[in-house]
């Protein structure tokens, strides 16, 4: 049978329950996932060591990763070509391209440090996102934006102003609204006595760097809390409640990590409360083993429940954005299995008969929601994932990691 037949078949089947296959793969092209720059390098960006700090973690070494804008570029394009769909690309300050000999530090950045990657977005039809970085700095060593020093916390303000205007310039040239996220590692290893002075002083210092002039219409700024970092285990500054907060009374959006909570907390239940009060809520899919280990996006139970309530409340609504960074395997591919992983949870959400399963909730038909939700788990998904493939001319089933051997064989391999 070929990829179509066994479609057609599928749609038949789908159609039985009340699902039309074909409005499923029309809504899963039209939602951009933002594809994180950092799996790439490990998060080392262009400025010079690549020393991770800030309490994240890339472990391993698998040959072959990215040491400039060059490499990197041309492996994102290798990924790009393997998923399906039109997505966004997800930047952080750190991978500034300087030119001719001139660098600046963060506090200085500006556009024009960028242009590259707004030239590469814009003949990809990308959309671009940003992230100003409060990690990997001889500033950032102590705190970022909660420092006691006033020079340390005015540098970092200053980087903050630099990164909206930089989000601004990727929001106008690219006619997409960009997504500037802030998140800061800055906390204790040990009980705090003062938790309230170090809040105080980030929530100065986000009220600063948001009082320059902005278009809102152009740039989402986003904030993202965590419950613990390494070496910040006892108290981070931005905490879930502040973040929150910070968010809901400055019109913000509020971003949800899924490794940044409980591990018994469920982000995909905090997903509808979220946008019962904003608009919008943004999201980091990752994959917390233990910790927030930041591992590959797998098609898990977790993640299929962040994309179940991302489809049954309008996923428009949903800024969603890959985070995890693992230097142990091949790059390419897990950018590849990350966002492919993502798409079939969307796709999987979509293809659910959710009006029905909710009417059964309502009447309170637990024993038939039951029976009906994990006889769903074994209806031909895959079918349909293959044909969405075929149809954006990206390879099916395990087809593209023919070609991420081949590319690293040719390319990774002469990386040395
Ligand atoms: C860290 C946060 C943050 C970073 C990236 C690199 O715990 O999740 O989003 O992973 O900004
Ligand atoms: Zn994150």
């Amino acid at each position: 049978m070929t990829t179509k037949q066994r479609y057609e078949s599928a749609r038949e089947i789908y159609k039985r329950i009340g699902v039309d296959t074909d409005i499923a793969i029309k809504a899963l092209k039209e939602i951009p996932i933002s594809m994180h720059c950092w799996q790439g390098d490990d998060v080392a960006g262009f400025e010079g060591d690549g020393a991770l700090s800030g309490g994240i973690q890339a472990t391993g070494n698998y040959p072959g990763k990215a040491r400039n804008p060059e490499e990197l570029m041309e492996d994102i394009d290798k990924a790009l070509s393997l998923i399906p769909g039109v997505h966004r690309i997800n930047l952080h300050a750190s991978y500034a391209i300087f030119e001719d000999g001139e660098m600046v530090d963060r506090d200085k950045l500006e556009p024009k440090h960028f242009k590259k990657w707004v030239e590469f977005a814009k003949k990809r039809n990308l959309g671009l996102d940003f992230n100003p970085t409060y990690f990997s700095h001889t500033k950032a060593s102590n705190a970022t934006l909660s420092s006691e020093d006033e020079d340390l916390r005015k540098f970092w303000i200053e980087h903050g102003k630099c990164c909206l205007r930089i989000s601004e310039y990727f929001a106008t040239e690219l006619g997409k609204p960009c997504t500037m996220n802030i998140w800061i590692p800055d906390g204790f290893k040990d009980v705090p006595t003062d938790r309230m002075t170090p809040r105080a002083r980030l929530k100065d210092s986000l009220d600063q760097i948001l009082s320059i002039p902005y278009d809102k219409s152009k740039v989402y700024v986003a904030v993202e809390s965590k419950v613990f970092g390494i070496g910040v285990e006892s108290y981070t500054v931005g905490s879930h409640e502040f973040y929150m907060n910070y968010a809901a009374k400055n019109d913000l959006l509020c971003l949800l990590d899924n490794g940044h909570y409980h591990p018994t907390e469920s982000v995909a239940d905090k997903i509808s409360s979220m946008l019962l009060f904003s608009d919008k809520v943004a999201l980091h899919v990752t994959r917390p083993v233990r910790w927030d280990s930041d591992h590959v996006v797998l098609f898990d139970e977790e993640t299929k429940e962040i994309a179940k309530e991302i489809i049954r409340n309008d996923a428009s609504r949903v800024i969603l954005a890959l985070d995890f960074f693992d230097a142990s395997i091949n790059r390419i591919s897990a950018w590849v299995v990350g966002m492919r992983n993502m798409q079939k949870a969307l796709l999987n959400a979509l293809l659910l008969p959710n009006e029905r399963l909710a009417k059964l909730q309502n009447d309170r038909q637990f024993t038939e929601l039951m029976m009906l939700q994990e006889e769903l788990k074994l209806y031909p998904v895959g079918d349909v994932w293959n044909y969405f493939c075929e149809i954006n001319i990206v390879p099916q089933k395990e087809g593209w990691f023919e070609e991420v051997n081949k590319y690293e064989k040719d390319v990774l391999s002469k990386r040395n």
